[in-house]
Parts: structure tokens; C-alpha cells; sequence
């Protein structure tokens, strides 16, 4: 499927840098905050697939819905979500956007058009794809994005989700973070196709296999696949091949993987291989950096601090929002 560059704009640009900066240095703190005992359950983190999280975030306009899943803290941020509101989440705080419920980055934000997910993979495909006509049928010209990782795309609502947003042409765009890892799965014990984006064929939709680690890349192809959708052209699937560079969880030290291609990989770390583009192309100077980092880890340390210093949640509210009331 031949592909259409976009410009980027040097603002663009130096945005999707210091986003990945950002999230990168937020899912660290969200590790030590872990390993200190202070987070319970799990923590996930997108290691290695910013340049596919932050660059397809930052495609969405503000009315558009974006569909997250659990490594996903670069869309968060990029749709605008605040690194305190991660971290009350995180925390389990009483004044966090779930008051205390559930974990993780499953989060909902109605300001800025976030859905948050459910624990099961794949189920939301079709929740999305209901979104995204359902605002048509409102008379909006909303588009909605999903991620499922190259595991999860093997979950049965991948089909009937994709096959239902083909035949209705829903403003819809899947992205699948194809990190070589499903848990310890590697692709090869995953599926036999060569890429996962030629599924597309299948549902008449347009297939994208692209580089998950190049940014801008990611940022110009989803842009495309954004705007199709929103002028009535129907759903895109884009495969981003990147690498899990860390285990599953905090809590796998990802012993099954290779450390050679993990070596392999870390040269082709998403942050790094931007940062060397833009200080190439004259868009980011060399002195800028050391600003850029200090600005986020400034404002890591400060949400820690507010995050760290809020209330629990009340224990009655457990059973509060989680049924309607009876007549
Ligand atoms: C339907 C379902 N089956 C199993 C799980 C448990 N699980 C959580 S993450 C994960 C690995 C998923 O791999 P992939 O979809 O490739 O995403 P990745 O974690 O590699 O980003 C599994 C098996 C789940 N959440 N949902």
C-alpha cells in the first residue's frame, strides 16, 4: 500500500521527542515507586515502543477517542493526560481520576476523549469500533483508535471487530504494537503470516507494516490513516514493528529473551534514534537536551511529592459506581 509522507513541523517534532523523554522518565519513576513497595499489582511500561505510542497519540485530534492499552503511557500523555494524574492512578489515591479503583493505566479521562481498558486483550477492538459509529450516528466527526499488541491480535474480537469497522467503513485505526513478545511467546510460536498487517487484505481495509521505533514515521502514517478515516475512507491497520526492551512486568526479568537482540535493539532505542534525527535535521540543539530532561524530571519529582502526599480512598467508596442504583 504506497504511503503518503506528511510534513512535520519542527514543533511536531521536538513535541513527539520530548513526550517519549517524558514517558520514558515517568514509567522509570513508576518502577522504583513499584520496587518501593508503594504500588501494588502490576507495572507495565512501553519500553521501547514510544515511538509507536507517543507518535500515534499525537496523530488524534483533541474530539477524537483513543483506545489504550497497557503499555501505553505515551498515548496517555500525548493526548494530553498529566504525569500527576498517572501517578494518583498508580497510587490508588482517593482524589485519582477511578478514586482508588482499579490499577495501572486503566483510565478513563471523558475530558480528553480517553477510554480506558479492560485486563482482557482484545475485547475493547469491538467497543471501539462501536464508538466510533455510534459518533457518526451522532453526527460527529470523531475518529477512534485502538492498540492491540501482536499477541492480542490473535483474540477472535480482533475479526469480528475489524470485519464489522470494514463493512460500516467506521472512522476507526487499529495500530498493532508488534514488540516480538507476547509474555514470553516470541512472534514465530505467535503466527505464520510474515506480516500481521496483511490481514488487512482480508477485510478490504488498507494494511501498513511499518518501523514502530521511527516516530516520525509512525506520526506521518497514522496521521493519514486518521484523516482517511475521518473523511468517510474507512479503517486502517497499521502493524509498528518495535521490541519489548524490558520483560512483561517489573516483576520478569525477561530471562527467555535473547541478550544479544536485546543488544541489537537498544541501538535502535525509539528516544535515541529521534533525538539523533533532530539534532541531524537542526531541529534540536545539542544544549537543548539537558533543559529538556531537567523541565520532566522536575515535574516527575513534584507530582511524586502531590501523588505520595494525597488520600487513600474512603473504604465505603468500594461499593460506590459499581451498580445502578435499583428503582
Ligand atoms: C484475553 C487475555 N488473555 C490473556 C491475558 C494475559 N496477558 C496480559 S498481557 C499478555 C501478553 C500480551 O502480549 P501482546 O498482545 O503481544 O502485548 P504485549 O504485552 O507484548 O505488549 C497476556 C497473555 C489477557 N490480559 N487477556
Amino acid at each position: 500500500m504506497s504511503r503518503k509522507e506528511i510534513e512535520i513541523s519542527p514543533e511536531i517534532q521536538l513535541q513527539l521527542y520530548t513526550l517519549m523523554v517524558k514517558t520514558r522518565a515517568t514509567e522509570d519513576r513508576i518502577i522504583a515507586l513499584y520496587r518501593q513497595g508503594r504500588i501494588v499489582g502490576g507495572a507495565y511500561t512501553g519500553r521501547g515502543i514510544e515511538g509507536t505510542t507517543v507518535a500515534a497519540g499525537l496523530a488524534l485530534a483533541a474530539q477524537d477517542f483513543l483506545f489504550p492499552i497497557h503499555r501505553d503511557l505515551g498515548a496517555h500523555l500525548a493526548k494530553g493526560q498529566t504525569v500527576l494524574n498517572i501517578l494518583l492512578q498508580y497510587l490508588g489515591r482517593g482524589n485519582s481520576l477511578t478514586r482508588g479503583k482499579d490499577s495501572g493505566i486503566h483510565v478513563t479521562d471523558t475530558k480528553l476523549n480517553i477510554v480506558g481498558n479492560v485486563s482482557h486483550l482484545g475485547h475493547m477492538i469491538p467497543v471501539a469500533v462501536g464508538a466510533a459509529i455510534g459518533k457518526r450516528m451522532q453526527g460527529e466527526n470523531v475518529v477512534a483508535l485502538n492498540f492491540i499488541g501482536e499477541g492480542g491480535s490473535n483474540i477472535g474480537d480482533f475479526h469480528e471487530g475489524l470485519n464489522f469497522a470494514a463493512v460500516q467503513k467506521a472512522p476507526f485505526v487499529l495500530i498493532i504494537e508488534n514488540n516480538q513478545y507476547a509474555y514470553s511467546t516470541p512472534t514465530h510460536k505467535g503466527f505464520a503470516c510474515k506480516y500481521l498487517s496483511d490481514r488487512a487484505a482480508g477485510y478490504g481495509i488498507p494494511g501498513h507494516h511499518i518501523d514502530g521505533t521511527d516516530a516520525l514515521q509512525v506520526y506521518s502514517v497514522v496521521k493519514n490513516a486518521v484523516e482517511l478515516a475521518r473523511n468517510g475512507g474507512g479503517p486502517s491497520l497499521i502493524e509498528c514493528l518495535s521490541f519489548r526492551m524490558v520483560g512483561h512486568s517489573a516483576h520478569d526479568d525477561a530471562f527467555y529473551v535473547d541478550k544479544n537482540r536485546m543488544k541489537e535493539y537498544e541501538k535502535k532505542d525509539p528516544i535515541g534514534r529521534l533525538e539523533r534525527t533532530l539534532l541531524d535535521a537542526g531541529v534540536l540543539q545539542a544544549e537543548q537536551i539537558s533543559a529538556i530532561r531537567q523541565q520532566i524530571d522536575d515535574e516527575i519529582e513534584q507530582a511524586t511529592e502531590i501523588a505520595l502526599n494525597s488520600p487513600l480512598p474512603e473504604p465505603h467508596w468500594a461499593a460506590e459506581g459499581v451498580y445502578a442504583e435499583s428503582e
